[in-house]
Parts: structure tokens; C-alpha cells; sequence
């Protein structure tokens, strides 16, 4: 019985130098009781590759090429080179069934988690990344000294489309740019899609020359993909510069085909990332958001929701400066244990999404974590103000003026009626 039946050792070499072109990941694991560091290691490497679970009777030549290596263990935490070879040019969910895939399931693992890749150029090329970007929103919004600021309509779901555009005409009249959906409103039999976007297409032109103000909005296309398709045309023949997609759901597929049909449009992506807390929430065990961001700007999003640090929502100051870090920097510098190195190349920026449990009074501690490249959406805690959406919004912007002026909320409110009744009822409350 002493013959060999596993090759999972065959996967580790701790005196490998990554080459310039492997793809490198980032992996924190627990062993299951009775298995090996190395045990352990071999499998994550293996199984993410080309191994199985046991020792085969001929293997091409080829495949010594192929497999990955485990070359760096550091307590918990190991490093995992993929040779490019590997994988397909271009094709997103095929990077994910290998180093997100089986792994996460293997018995011999008590918690695996994805804390980064590092991707290298010969990788990166194949895909478009942001249509705009950063600067290129920035132009067309004419908005340069502040957040992009937006709403979405509270509660989630269940205005008619014509309740909806009046809502959404306070939320613009206000002074926010932008109007969002909710991540469960598509196309319902009381808020149809087609309708939703033809009201609010001439509302949006109506406040636009009463304000001189570029005004947009984050409708969900979210859907079976050709039926996304369909409502992206639909969005850009109506003057629309962004269709949402919930990304998680939809799936990498299906947002590698809308970036190219929106790409066409000259459109962008605002990214939700509902369902994400069901695989980043565990810190043991999953994939990191800040994966999923990245794999997000890689495709091309122009935006995705990163968490507030302050608001109702999971997420620590940490993690969401590190999913900003990623969506927004060209050169990003290894920093353990939440980010390898990345250098983006020709790949724009995107806007990291705050969202979730704000309101005015968080607007200067938002705005200090993030700092001014940012989407901005204060939802309940505008429809909420004591006078209304239309006041909230204004409480809002009152309180980035403040900030920008490095005045106090307080002292900035004794001028501004709208930030002093929104302090009134918050105060500077973090709600759960
Ligand atoms: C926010 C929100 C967003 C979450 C998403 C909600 O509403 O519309 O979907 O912020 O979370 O439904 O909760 P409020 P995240 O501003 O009224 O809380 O950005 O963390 O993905
Ligand atoms: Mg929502």
C-alpha cells in the first residue's frame, strides 16, 4: 500500500520565481483536522488548475506547463502562480471556475478564502475595462470638486412608474445628479421598465432646462441577458448615460456581453452588488469584495457599490479604502493581507459606490475615508428629511459644501435650514 496515489506535493515549489506573465493569487486557508499545511496547499493549487484527486495513469507533456504552483506560505496565507497559459483570453467566468471554483468546497479545507489576484498585462489586455471612467464621467457630468451625488428611490419597491418620476424629479431638483433604481426593481406589472424609463426621460429633460444641470439616472436593466440588451438600446435611444446591472446576480457572462453593448452606445455601467455578502461576509471563508471589484473594473464597470465603513452595512474602514483603491488607482502596491500588486495598464478607473444607511450628517466622515472621487447615494436619508426628498438632497449638498469648506455641519447649518432639520432628526447617527 505504499504506492504513491496522490501528486497534490507536485504543486508546491517554494523556490519558484513567478514569471512576469503568471497570474498571481492570494489565498488565507485552515486545514481540516488531520490534514497538512502542505496537504492543504497542494489541493488549492491542484484543484484550481490541472490536478485531481489522484495519480493518473499518463499525462501529456504539456500539462507540467500547466500546472499551478504554490510558491509562498506565510503562516495561513499562501501564494499561487497560474501559468497564462492556462486560460482563455478575455473570458471572465473561466478565471473564476479556476481559482474561485471547486476549491471552496474540498473537504480537506476547513475555510478557504480569495483575498486577491494579481493579474499581468498579457492578461489584462484582452479586456476593455471602463467606457468613461473617472475623468470621462467627470466631463460629462461638468462636475470636477465633488462626489457624484445620488438617490435611490425609498421604499425599495413598489411606486407606480409615474410615482417613481416624481419622486426622482425631487431627488434632481434637490441637486443630485443622479436617480437609482433599487437593486429587486426590473419590470413589474405596476413599475413596467419601458414605462419607467419614458416618463422618466421627460422629466429628465424637463428639469435639465429648468436647472442647466446635467441630470442621469441608474435604471436596472437587470434581466435575462438578450432582454438586457434590449432595454440598454432602449436607455441609449432615450439619451441615457448609464444602464445598472445587478452583477452578482447576472453573472460575469452576462456583464462581459452588456459592457460591449453599452461600450458601443458610449454608455457605462453603474455596478449593485447585491447577493456579494452571501461569499465576502465570512472573513475566513469566500471570496473578498475587493476580488469582486476588481474583476468588476477589469470587465469594464464604470462604478460599483464598495460599502460606507459608517452605514448600515458590513464593511470596515479598511476594506472599503482597499476596494477604492482597486477601482481607482493605475499602480496598486501590495499590501497584505488585503491587496497584491496590480498595475492596470490601459484599463481606466471607476468610481467606488457608497451606499447603505447614510445621511447627511455621515457626509464629512464619508467623504474623509473615500475623499472625493466617489458616488455618493443618500437614500432613505433624504426621503426621510423632516421636509421631504427635494430638502433632504439639498441637506445633502449643503453638507459637502461644508466639508469642502472645512466648515462644521454645525456651523454650516445655521445658514442652511435643510442641514440643520436633517441634523435635528440624526445627528450624526450610524444606524444598524
Ligand atoms: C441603500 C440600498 C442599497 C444598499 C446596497 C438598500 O438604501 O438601496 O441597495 O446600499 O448596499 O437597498 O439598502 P439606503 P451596498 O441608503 O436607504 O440605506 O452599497 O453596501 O452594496
Ligand atoms: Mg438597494
Amino acid at each position: 500500500m505504499n504506492k504513491k496515489i496522490e501528486w497534490y506535493h507536485d504543486f508546491i515549489n517554494l523556490k519558484y520565481k513567478p514569471k512576469s506573465d503568471d497570474l498571481k493569487v492570494l489565498y488565507y486557508f485552515e486545514p481540516a483536522k488531520g490534514i497538512s499545511k502542505e496537504d492543504s496547499i497542494g489541493r488549492i493549487a491542484s484543484e484550481s488548475s490541472t490536478g485531481t484527486w489522484t495519480t493518473l495513469y499518463e499525462l501529456p507533456p504539456r500539462m507540467k506547463k500547466l500546472m499551478a504552483t504554490a510558491y509562498e506560505i506565510k503562516g495561513n496565507f499562501v501564494k499561487v502562480a497560474y501559468p497564462l497559459d492556462l486560460w482563455e483570453s478575455g473570458n471572465a467566468p473561466q478565471l473564476l471556475s479556476g481559482i474561485a471554483g471547486n476549491i471552496f468546497g474540498m473537504k480537506a479545507l476547513n475555510n478557504l478564502r480569495l483575498l486577491d489576484v494579481s493579474l499581468p498585462q498579457s492578461y489584462i489586455k484582452h479586456f476593455k475595462g471602463p467606457k468613461l471612467g473617472i475623468s470621462g464621467l467627470r466631463k460629462y457630468f461638468k462636475i470636477y470638486d465633488r462626489p457624484l451625488t445620488g438617490a435611490v428611490l425609498k421604499p425599495k419597491i413598489g411606486f407606480s412608474a409615474l410615482e417613481h418620476t416624481r419622486i426622482a424629479k425631487e431627488t434632481w431638483l434637490g441637486g443630485f445628479d443622479l436617480v437609482k433604481d433599487d437593486e429587486n426593481l426590473t419590470s413589474t406589472k405596476f413599475n413596467n421598465f419601458y414605462k419607467r424609463v419614458d416618463l422618466m426621460t421627460k422629466m429628465r429633460d424637463k428639469v435639465e432646462k429648468e436647472t442647466g444641470e446635467i441630470k442621469d439616472a441608474l435604471l436596472n436593466i437587470t434581466s435575462e441577458t438578450k432582454e438586457m440588451m434590449k432595454r440598454a438600446k432602449y436607455l441609449h435611444d432615450k439619451g441615457w448615460k448609464y444602464a445598472m446591472i445587478d452583477v452578482v446576480v447576472s453573472g460575469t457572462a452576462a456583464v462581459q456581453t452588456l459592457r460591449e453593448t453599452l461600450g458601443d452606445y458610449g454608455m457605462g455601467i453603474h455596478a449593485h452588488r447585491a447577493m456579494h455578502a452571501s461569499f465576502d461576509r465570512n472573513e475566513k471563508h469566500g471570496i473578498t469584495m475587493q476580488f469582486l471589484a476588481k474583476i468588476m473594473r477589469l470587465i469594464g464597470v464604470e462604478q460599483i457599490h464598495s460599502g460606507t465603513a459608517v452605514g448600515k452595512l458590513v464593511g470596515s474602514k479598511e476594506e472599503v479604502q482597499s476596494i477604492a483603491t482597486t477601482l481607482r488607482e493605475k499602480n496598486v502596491k501590495e499590501k497584505l493581507p488585503y491587496h497584491l500588486e496590480q498595475n492596470w495598464h490601459h484599463i481606466k478607473p471607476s468610481f467606488p459606490v457608497s451606499s447603505g444607511g447614510l445621511h447627511p450628517g455621515l457626509v464629512p466622515e464619508e467623504l474623509e475615508i473615500f475623499g472625493k472621487d466617489l458616488i455618493l447615494l443618500i437614500s432613505g436619508g433624504i426621503h426621510g428629511h423632516p421636509k421631504g426628498t427635494r430638502a433632504g438632497a439639498m441637506a445633502t449638498m449643503q453638507a459637502i459644501d461644508a466639508f469642502n469648506k472645512k466648515i462644521s455641519l454645525e456651523d454650516y447649518s445655521k445658514n442652511n435650514k435643510e442641514l440643520a432639520q436633517s441634523l435635528e432628526k440624526w445627528g450624526r447617527l450610524k444606524p444598524r
